[in-house]
């Protein structure tokens, strides 16, 4: 007899661990499969149901893989570096070196408690300096190579976090953390040059297999535009710069507008300086994505200059206005107001010339932004858009006023943040050398072990208290020098940590080139739809760098992406300590066991959808479970019947098929179907029971290989082969017919195959017995198939 309990879960995991059976070499025989999930942050509140989700998924996926012969990589380890750290830290008034230690003790317990296959022994965390001396290290080679600078930038500020957010931090131009609003405000900051990578990024995601929405994602993020730099004289003989994706449209141009924070801003020439200014103060305190909404619009025109136009020497107004970003371009544009909706609700507010330069719409009452004829165009008229493109490029370039350019949305990647539990960064500042990189002996530069590590209402960072630790002296001349006290931000950690799992105890080398070439592309990652235009393309692009170094053997490291949904609180909501709706997956464990855990998180929707947590369905599964270990007392030494051979390979089909289509709810119901099939039966021949624990395996690891043990089995199941079907034994020995009445269907027999016309007839015809109601003209018979009478009516 067999009861599933979570003795039994204890049990194979203790078995699992002991015998290292998911422990992997770096070299086999056998072909590679390596499976990621990102890894998770320590919080306090711990894992909750829906992180267990991704997990189990890819637990499933590679235990599958595993019967199936592959070597197969499933690493896992904790960003323990990073903001939301160090705030529970702050919160529970600890050092985050305590709380980090406590938490990730708690994350090891519970994923060990949810029976998962992973190879603990290249566990790694990211705030261990055995690792973020690599972290380290390679920022030094960022630097190296010119892709790291300190630069003054305006990024966005969260007070209430006290901490700098990018672009991609921010949710709705809110603090992805708090939710609260940020201002702008100007920093010193190191920053990586993920711009110059934005061809590169796009180049990649051809050769990677990722879904169609996280590929439109990043290439909407990246935001390439194909135009031209246009070059206006001013008044004054300096030049005033443009990008235009429309250069065709240059006749329409009535107005310059340039962004707040444009140089000419500060141009002598401009007479009302003072309203230039208070302008200026007035954008500064809005945030790029405010600036970027639709609202009506502002600015100020400046008096005393204006700017040239080249193709017709007119002279054009030049305003100030803040829906033109510095950022973008060149920071200013050629506004077109009669085909260009900004410039369109701009100019009429500002009472500019709206001159039509393409025929069509209505001018009158808006920009027209379709194609047609260009008008009012001299040598452009009556030519189509892509022509005039390309002749107005090939005139600008011979006439030495612009040529073509392309320019992409995505920005370089602000990399200091005023924190302290971070990664320091390897830079001291030398009055005499200025910033002079750390040598790579002295890695890694441990955090120093402070009491005060809180972050300032200013912005300055918390290690700037740390005077003996900051004080130094420069590699370069010996002398005095600083150390930087800005720490980087917990994106950096994660973007290469893949390639640490294939090495992960190697203390020369972040990881071999070896052990990287034989792991190769991360076979599937798996994580959250949220990290798409942040860790999936912040990890594409340091992966890109280290591959241009020579460094890494691939350009791409994720061979194919997919996004889990969420799992939500009974009542729909997100998950969150803070709202009290959170299920932990020890209590449930504990009620129910990991099994019935595991086989609910799969069965509870497709993977890809959120959906709602309902503790009380939990019990159905439950009872599938159990009615599994309840097959063990049923079991009689005699061959498979008919029934059973029929059921295990239609279930061994319909498994292994879902699996290749991701659909493991419907993986689910194939078990369950496969024993309604049996179910009436008294007793069950014991090859039924061994091929449906091998298929059941991935799903309910625990149960399956307890009743492999019991049917006399001294290996594990770990170790099985995955069964392969026996396509003739689904041929089944019984036909449903379809019976109709004057061609309509009136109902279903299911005869034995191949029944003649007279014994189908007889069957059928008390079924449709009431639509019979006139004289049988005619009977229309297809074998296996379906039986028509044709009556008089
Ligand atoms: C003239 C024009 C005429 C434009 C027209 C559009 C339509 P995307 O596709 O986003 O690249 N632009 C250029 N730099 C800008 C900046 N720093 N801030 C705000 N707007 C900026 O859009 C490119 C277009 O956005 C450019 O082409 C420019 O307006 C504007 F019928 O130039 B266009
Ligand atoms: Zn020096």
């Amino acid at each position: 007899m067999i009861r599933y309990s979570k003795e039994i879960d204890k049990k194979w995991q203790k078995k699992w661990e002991e015998q290292g059976c998911f422990r992997v070499e770096n070299k086999s025989e056998k072909p590679k499969y390596y499976a990621l999930n990102e890894f998770p942050f320590p919080s306090g509140s711990g894992l909750h149901v829906g992180h267990a989700r991704p997990y189990t998924v890819l637990d499933c996926i590679v235990r599958k893989k595993r019967m199936e012969g592959y070597n197969v990589l499933f690493p896992m380890g904790l960003d323990s570096f990073g903001a939301q750290a160090e705030q529970y830290a702050i919160k529970t008034g600890q050092k985050p070196q305590i709380t980090t230690e406590k938490n990730s003790e708690t994350y090891i317990g519970q994923l060990k408690a949810l029976g998962f296959s992973f190879d603990w022994s290249r566990f790694i965390s990211t705030s261990n300096p055995d690792y973020y001396k690599w972290t380290q290290w390679m920022f030094l080679q960022f630097y190296k190579a010119g892709l790291a600078y300190k630069a003054e930038a305006t990024i966005n500020w969260c007070p209430k976090c006290k901490m700098a957010l990018t672009n991609e931090e921010l949710e709705g131009g809110k603090c992805e953390r708090c939710g609260g609003d940020v201002i702008q405000k100007k920093k010193y900051q190191w920053t990586l040059r993920m711009k110059d990578y934005a061809e590169k990024l796009l180049d990649g995601l051809n050769e990677v297999d990722y879904s169609d929405v996280i590929k439109t994602a990043q290439k909407n993020w990246i935001g390439k535009s194909v135009g031209a730099e246009i070059v206006f004289k001013l008044s004054n003989g300096e030049e005033l710069k443009v990008f235009t994706t429309r250069p065709d449209t240059l006749f329409g141009v009535s107005f310059m507008v340039i962004a707040p924070e444009h140089s000419l801003t500060e141009s002598d020439l401009i007479t009302n300086k003072n309203e230039v200014k208070d302008y200026k103060v007035y954008a500064n305190k809005k945030t790029e994505l405010a600036r970027m909404e639709n609202k009506e619009k502002t600015g100020v025109k400046l008096n005393g200059i204006v700017a040239i136009n080249p193709v017709n020497n007119k002279e054009i107004p030049i305003f100030i206005s803040d829906y033109v970003m510095m950022g973008y371009g060149e920071g200013a544009i050629m506004a077109v107001p009669a085909h260009d909706d900004r410039d369109y609700e701009f100019a009429k507010k500002f009472g500019c010339e709206i001159i039509p330069v393409i025929s069509g719409g209505d001018i009158s009452k808006e920009a027209y932004t379709g194609d047609g004829e260009h008008i009012n165009s001299d040598f452009l008229n009556g030519m189509n858009k892509s022509d005039t493109i390309n002749k107005i490029i090939e005139v600008a370039s011979e006439k030495h006023f612009g040529e073509k350019k392309i320019e992409y949305k995505l920005r370089d990647w602000l990399f200091s943040r005023q924190r302290y539990w971070g990664e320091p960064v390897p830079m001291v500042y030398c009055e005499k050398c200025g910033w002079q990189p750390l040598s790579e002996s002295e890695l890694p530069l441990t955090l120093p072990d402070i009491d005060d590590y809180l972050p300032t209402d200013d912005g300055e960072a918390p290690l700037a208290k740390a005077k003996d630790w900051v004080n130094t002296t420069c590699p370069k001349c010996g002398g005095h020098a600083t150390r930087e006290t800005d720490t980087m931000p917990n994106w950096a950690g994660s973007s290469w940590y893949f390639l640490r799992y294939t090495d992960s105890k190697n203390d020369k080398e972040f990881a071999s080139m070896e052990a990287m070439k034989y792991w190769g592309q991360v076979d599937l990652y798996l994580g959250g739809n949220e990290h798409t235009t942040r860790h999936l393309l912040y990890a594409r692009f340091w992966n890109r760098v280290l591959f241009d170094l020579g460094l890494v053997p691939n350009a791409e490291p994720f061979k194919s992406r997919i996004s889990q949904g969420l799992i939500l609180a009974e009542d729909g909501t997100k998950m969150s300590k803070s709202k009290g709706n959170v299920v932990n997956p020890d209590d449930i464990i504990n009620e129910y066991g990991t099994d019935v855990l595991r086989v609910y998180e799969m069965f509870i929707a497709p993977f890809s959808e959120s959906v709602a947590w309902d503790t009380s369905s939990i019990i159905g599964v439950a009872r599938f479970i159990n009615k599994v270990a309840g097959l063990f007392d049923k079991l009689e030494n005699r061959p498979m019947n008919e029934i059973e051979t029929r059921a295990i390979n239609q279930c061994i089909l319909e498994v292994s098929e879902r699996f290749d289509l991701m659909k493991f709810n419907t993986i689910v119901s194939a078990y369950m179907e496969c024993l309604n099939k049996i179910s009436k039966q008294e007793t069950i021949a014991k090859e039924f029971l061994e091929i449906f624990v091998k298929l059941l395996n991935p799903f309910a690891p625990h149960l399956s290989e307890e009743i492999w043990e019991k049917l006399g089995h001294s290996e594990m199941l770990v170790f099985e082969k995955w069964p392969v079907a026996d396509k003739s034994k689904l041929v089944e020995n019984e036909s449903t017919i379809s019976i109709s009445v004057n061609g309509k269907r009136r109902g279903e027999v299911v005869v034995t195959l191949n029944s003649d016309e007279d014994s189908v007839r007889e069957l059928a015809k008390p079924i449709v017995e009431k639509y019979l109601t006139g004289e049988i003209m005619q009977i229309i018979f297809v074998k296996n198939k379906l039986i028509n009478f044709v009556v008089k009516q």
